[in-house]
């Protein structure tokens, strides 16, 4: 059976991360995604300034109806909120239907702009989102403002951020180090409050990356919703999101988009036959 997954996220009016990251994922994983969209976030192309447009709350609230019409999903996923009344919302509904399988990527600064987008939202989701997620996925600029952290410079960083992130009360974290985390290796943690694991890949060379942390967490999300194990979707997840940057789309000499579609080499599909 088609495994169904909500994501609750902003439409990015670029193409690459947000709810459109998150759909283009799920298909790829071959699941059914639905959306219910919080927010519209643009960029300006001059100033690189991030804008969020939130969805009035009252028709957050008909989509979220719409989509646990049938109950609860085999997956959810939680991206960027856009409004402080959709996190009560939306515990509200996690806790009605008893929402298992849940992804919080804790989206807080965008790749453009290194101011925290929305801080008001911080505490709420902390308090409210945190406990009810499977996994949370914060890169290093959220991580250092989950655990209350400076920096996180090193591995021994890390691991005390993921155990503080850990104590928040989510079931585990898989912190996003990537090609931002010094040294030669991009480097990921993930714990689960028995097993600390480093994952480790080659760093990048490329700028192709806008959309990397969405897909990273729409894969998890999806793997879940396949019954892989938390440690399985996120090594798989880690796989197709760098499958993904290699094969970028250039937007411009100093950006460009993750190609969702190739893990599984998308391009090669629909093509016209012989016959
Ligand atoms: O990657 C963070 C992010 C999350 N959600 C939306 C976005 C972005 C980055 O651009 O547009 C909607």
């Amino acid at each position: 059976m088609v495994k169904k997954i909500l994501t609750v996220a902003g439409s990015d009016a670029g193409g690459g991360a947000g709810i459109q990251a998150d759909l283009k994922t799920f298909e790829e994983y071959g699941t059914f995604g639905i959306s219910s969209i919080t927010s519209i976030l643009t960029v300006d192309p001059k100033t690189k300034k991030p804008s969020i447009y939130p969805i009035p709350i009252d028709i957050v609230e008909k989509e979220l109806d719409t989509a646990f019409s049938g109950g609860a999903l085999d997956a959810l996923k939680i991206g960027l909120l856009g409004s402080l009344p959709v996190i009560d919302l939306l515990e509200h509904y996690l806790v009605k239907v008893n929402q298992k399988n849940i992804v919080l990527d804790p989206v807080m600064a965008v790749k453009t702009n290194k101011d925290v987008l929305q801080p008001e939202l911080v505490n709420g989701m902390i308090k409210k989102l945190m406990p009810l997620a499977d996994i949370v996925t914060p890169n290093l600029v959220e991580a250092c403002i989950l655990s209350d952290m400076p920096t996180i410079e090193t591995e021994e960083d890390m691991r005390k951020a993921v155990k503080k992130i850990f104590d928040l009360g989510p079931k585990s974290v898989i912190i996003k180090g990537g090609a931002r985390f010094k040294g030669d290796v991009a480097t990921d943690l993930f714990y689960d409050g028995e097993q600390l694991l480093f994952i480790h890949e080659d760093k990048l060379d490329t700028v192709t990356n806008h959309g990397a942390g969405c897909s990273f967490a729409a894969a998890i999300t999806a793997g879940l919703a396949k019954g892989l194990t938390l440690e399985s979707s996120v090594r798989l997840a880690k796989k197709y999101v760098t499958s993904a940057i290699k094969h970028g789309l250039y937007l411009n000499d100093f950006t460009g988009y993750v190609w969702h579609g190739a893990f599984l080499e998308a391009t090669n599909r629909m093509t016209l036959g012989d016959d």
